[in-house]
């Protein structure tokens, strides 16, 4: 069935609402949708609409290519000089005695804990703490560079850029020159939330604004570098408001094209002064990924990161817009379980995500950071691995 013809039902339907009509026909010719159109889609695309649309896009950009890598992570501390509301790791949230803040040498054991292991990077990401300031970074990624030159440095966010350039007082631009030469090699996207100040100052407001987060990730966009972006959905934001936060990622996308990935990430209510605020359903988590697909036809791909939301979800997510599903996680990465995410033991083995993958029919690649192949694991038979018996592949909802 040709991409045209897997579209069609959903113009041929007699009862579709002009303007979503029209938003199909866009999305049809690969011509960008509105902000409007895009909070139209919000307030009455139907789940079945906007997944049909963001696949349509996916599998234009993919076909049935199904990304992740293999890393792990880092988390310096658990303890934060801010106050993010929806944060475990918050000055007044956490009891210090339940706090960890590692040495330099105590990272570098973690690091050579995966001496010999096929990972191919660190994410390092974490709270916030003036002892690790800008010469404590610089030299910490140089020290993974001079063990393991080969591993890709995933680290930091503009929260702790912002924080160690103020204290170093030098510029952003400066400051990420320094840090490239150090080692660094690309930005995760978090400390994102929501752009927005009216929610921004209600949720996140000791730290750096949208625009710093924005600025920041220019001036390394700048140097040739990579980058991802994330928005955390479903607290007290309106669909406004995430329409904002991707419109200003778009914005940023075309003038420098640094971006590789979005990674929505939904508010989890465990552990963190936002507790009392329900989480969104599935479907509305799936909306949100077919929509972000749908408005951000400048970024390659987008992300499910399946500790935060189960590997079900995931796996779902792969019908609606979703071409990666990060990677193999071997170690529990505690910000996530402690917010009360659905994997309070994150791991799952390269065996497990690409049975993941291919059980909806699509094909598990494993990728480098910036999306070399490094395997297709698509004819890849696992010894001792009984779940292919009498496997037939289900047709994936188009
Ligand atoms: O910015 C904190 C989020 C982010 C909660 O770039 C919460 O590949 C939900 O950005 N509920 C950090 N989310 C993690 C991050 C990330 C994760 C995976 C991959 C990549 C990547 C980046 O975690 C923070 C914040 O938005 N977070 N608390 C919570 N209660
Ligand atoms: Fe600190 Fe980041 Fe948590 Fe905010 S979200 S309290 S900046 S660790």
């Amino acid at each position: 069935m040709t991409q045209t013809t897997k579209i069609q039902f959903l113009l041929d339907d007699p009862n579709l609402k002009p303007e979503l009509r029209s938003i199909a026909n866009k999305v049809f010719n690969s011509e960008r949708i509105t902000p409007d159109e895009g909070l139209l889609l919000y307030q009455e695309g139907s789940l079945g609409f906007v997944g049909a649309l963001a696949n349509f896009v996916r599998e234009k950009k993919h076909g049935d290519n199904t990304y992740f890598n293999r890393n792990f992570h880092i988390e310096p501390t658990n303890l934060c000089v801010y106050d993010c509301k929806f944060c475990s790791y918050s000055r007044l949230i956490k009891q210090r005695e339940e706090g960890w803040a590692y040495t330099m040498d105590e990272m570098m054991d973690i690091v050579r804990k995966y001496d010999g292991q096929p990972v191919t990077e660190v994410h390092i990401v974490g709270g916030v703490l003036p002892q690790y300031d800008m010469k404590f970074y610089a030299d910490f990624f140089t020290a993974i560079k001079n063990h393991r030159p080969e591993l890709h440095v995933k680290a930091l966010t503009p929260v702790e850029y912002h924080y160690i350039f103020k204290k170093a007082k030098v510029g952003y631009a400066e400051g990420m020159k320094a840090m490239k030469e150090a080692g660094l090699d690309s930005l995760p996207g978090g400390g994102a939330e929501i752009f927005h100040p009216e929610i921004r100052e209600q949720i996140a407001a000791d730290k750096c604004t949208g625009q710093q987060w924005l600025d920041i990730h220019e001036e390394w966009h700048k140097l040739g570098m990579r980058s991802n972006a994330t928005m955390l959905y479903g607290h007290i934001e309106g669909f406004e408001h995430r329409i904002h936060h991707m419109e200003e990622l778009r914005k940023l996308q075309d003038r420098t094209g640094g971006f590789q990935t979005f990674i929505p990430l939904k508010f989890r209510n465990q552990d963190n002064q936002m507790s009392h605020i329900p989480e969104v359903n599935v479907a509305e988590d799936l909306r949100n990924y077919a929509i972000a697909r749908i408005y951000l036809d400048n970024f390659d791909h987008v992300k499910a990161y399946w500790p935060m939301i189960s590997r079900s979800i995931a796996q779902l997510a792969l019908s609606y817009g979703v071409d990666d599903v990060d990677g193999t996680i071997d170690d529990t990465t505690k910000i996530y379980s402690m917010a009360g995410s659905e994997e309070q033991n994150p791991a799952m083995s390269t065996k497990e995500l690409v049975q993941l993958i291919k059980a909806v029919g699509r094909r598990p690649i494993e990728r480098d950071t910036l999306y070399n192949v490094v395997k297709d694991f698509t004819e890849e038979v696992f010894e001792e691995d009984t779940a292919f018996k009498g496997y037939v592949a289900l047709p994936v909802l188009n």
